[in-house]
């Protein structure tokens, strides 16, 4: 099994997308205060030296795709999600409308290319002095790890849980890629 993935990350506009993916790509501004929507989509690449899945440590590129949360770029959407591994829904705190755009993104993004649950997560992302909880989300939400990120002032545990996620998502792509050999092989 390559020791590749492709993971998309997708919300609302101005919730935080771009810098979340330029600090856990290590590249670019983080908290400039300028807010630049970013136009279609940007595709971040990275090594991640140290995951570990089925017991072993290996070394994981990662092609993280940071995707506009203007729905201008719909007709982009296809060609984004194409062979996607694992979605990333970024919300803002205190925005109970941002619970149905994150459905709809579900349904776009995870529910129609047979993405699974396992392969999800959601950031509820604080930008600094950010109140108020996350929304309810629904139901489809479920069974998807949520998890509040902070940059300024607990930025080491967003690496963490991006690191658990990429290792939830190989995980997942190696047990899939075992049953489709245990299945030829009957
Ligand atoms: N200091 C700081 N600023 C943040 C943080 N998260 C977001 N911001 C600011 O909030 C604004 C919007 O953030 P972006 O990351 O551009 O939002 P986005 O989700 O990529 O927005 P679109 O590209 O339009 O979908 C920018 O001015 C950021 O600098 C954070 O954790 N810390
Ligand atoms: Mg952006």
């Amino acid at each position: 099994m390559s020791n590749k993935v492709k993971i998309v990350m997708v919300g609302p506009p101005e919730c935080g997308k771009t810098t979340l993916t330029n600090f856990l790509s290590e590249s670019g501004e983080v908290g400039s205060g300028e807010y630049r929507p970013t136009k279609g989509c940007r595709i971040l690449e990275f090594e991640m030296p140290n995951v570990t899945y089925n017991n072993t440590a290996a070394s994981v590129e990662v092609e993280l795709w940071d995707v506009s949360g203007d729905r201008t770029y719909e007709t982009c959407w296809p060609v984004i999600q194409r062979g996607a591994q694992g979605v990333i829904f970024v919300y803002s705190p205190g925005r109970d409308e941002h619970a149905r755009v994150l459905d709809n993104l579900y349904t776009h993004f995870a529910e129609q290319q047979g993405v699974s649950e396992a392969q999800c997560v959601v950031f509820c992302h604080y930008k600094p002095g950010a109140k108020g909880k996350g929304a309810k989300l629904s139901t489809s939400f479920n069974k998807i790890s949520k998890i509040d990120t902070h940059l300024d002032d607990d930025s080491g545990s967003v690496k963490r849980d991006f690191n658990d996620f990429i290792a939830s998502v190989m995980g997942h792509m190696s047990d899939v890629v075992e049953r489709q050999e245990n299945f030829i092989l009957q």
